[in-house]
């Protein structure tokens, strides 16, 4: 999963990449209209696997991890025709989700490029660089289309097609409509796929507020335009990074933040984007897997290995709440616990699977 940061220059993206990384990119230092990638993996934390971790004592322990892009000022007019845009460009297009990121702290020392804190018409304003970008893409391609159709060629029907589709998503896109509003077939639906809309994209704003501003519920109120709102203080957390973990837990108590932004956002993210966690345990490694909700047991074998997805002959699943109230694999097996599934079962978040295949 690969999360893409976003916001107006100076709005605090770097912080926030800092805080939710751990990395140490500088801030503050560009000014306006820097561009140049940062890209940092993190690992999901989640509790179940730190169980399986004391119960198997296992060679490798491997978590799921999350990549977190902060690409910089790409929408900024300076930016225009640089080189390092374009790349940023690319991964903002590859990811699954956007933050984008809203200044809301106060200081003087530090200028809002549009003079004045008011979240919502950064958030407007933000929205509408995602919209334009879309319609540069559309536009382009609806130009390569129309010429196409005019010369007979064996791929005509489907260049109507498609033509059709963007006429609809152009004309969205200039009512300042998502292309996620857009109503398309399935059909459509796959080939608007593989032009990595931005506006398709969900979005989770991440409102940076300052210390001072910290336990206010006000702030959040009337950003709904997203799939999720989260306030952090970007500044805060990130030099939190910094402490050990106990001295971080006692410091967290006392400003009243009940747990880091980094794991919020994260659990946000694989719920916004539908996704789920099985494990595979041994010895050897007990390791965590991503899939999406809804995909069955072979797609999840094919995750650990595609000769398991071949080959895939059945799966022996146990529930990881079932070997936490049990105990052992032992006693799972003694309550019936441990099941055989065939191709269709729906794998379940929390699942515990040991593939059988042949290849
Ligand atoms: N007081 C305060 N300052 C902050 C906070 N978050 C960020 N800043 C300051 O705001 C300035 C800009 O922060 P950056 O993280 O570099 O912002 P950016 O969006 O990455 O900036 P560009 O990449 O140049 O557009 C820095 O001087 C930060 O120290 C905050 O929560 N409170
Ligand atoms: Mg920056």
């Amino acid at each position: 999963m690969r999360i893409a940061i976003i916001g107006l220059p100076q709005s605090g993206k770097t912080t926030i990449f800092n805080a939710l990384t751990g990395a140490h990119k500088e801030t503050g230092v560009h000014g306006t209209g820097h561009v140049g990638t940062n890209v940092a993996v993190v690992r999901v934390p989640d509790e179940r696997m730190e169980f399986l971790r004391q119960m198997y004592n296992p060679k490798k322990f491997t978590l799921a991890t999350v990549e977190f892009i902060d690409v910089g000022d790409i929408f900024a007019e300076k930016s225009a025709g640089k080189p390092e845009v374009a790349t940023a460009m690319g991964l903002l297009r590859e990811s699954d989700a956007i933050i984008e990121v809203v200044r809301v702290f106060k200081d003087d020392s530090v200028p809002h490029p549009k003079g004045s804190i008011d979240p919502q018409r950064d958030l407007r304003e933000i929205y509408s660089e995602l919209l334009i970008t879309d319609l540069g893409i559309v536009e382009k391609r609806v130009d390569r289309l129309k010429k196409s159709i005019t010369k007979p060629a064996k791929t005509q029907q489907q260049d109507k097609e498609e033509l059709e589709m963007l006429l609809k998503c152009k004309d969205a896109l200039e009512k300042e409509h998502g292309i996620g509003s857009v109503h398309l077939t399935d059909v459509q639906k796959k080939t608007v796929k593989s032009f990595c809309f931005l506006t398709q994209k969900p979005r989770i704003v991440v409102l940076n507020i300052g210390e001072d501003q910290l336990g206010d519920k006000t702030i959040e109120k009337g950003i709904s335009d997203a799939a999720g709102v989260i306030s952090m203080c970007g500044k805060l957390e990130m030099e939190l990074e910094g402490l050990e973990e106990q001295e971080r837990g006692e410091f967290l108590k006392d400003m009243g933040i009940d747990e880091l932004s980094a794991s919020k956002l994260i659990r946000l993210s694989y719920e916004i984007l539908h996704l789920c966690s099985f494990f595979t345990v041994g010895e050897d490694e007990v390791r965590a897997w991503t899939i999406s909700e809804g995909d069955n047991a072979p797609t999840a074998a094919g995750k650990v290995h595609t000769d398991m997805a071949r080959g895939f002959i059945r799966a022996e699943v146990v529930h990881f709440d079932d070997l936490k109230q049990l105990g052992s694999m032992k006693d799972l097996k003694a309550h019936g616990k441990l099941r055989l599934e065939g191709k269709d079962y729906i794998v379940k978040d929390g699942d515990i699977i040991n593939f059988r295949f042949s290849v």
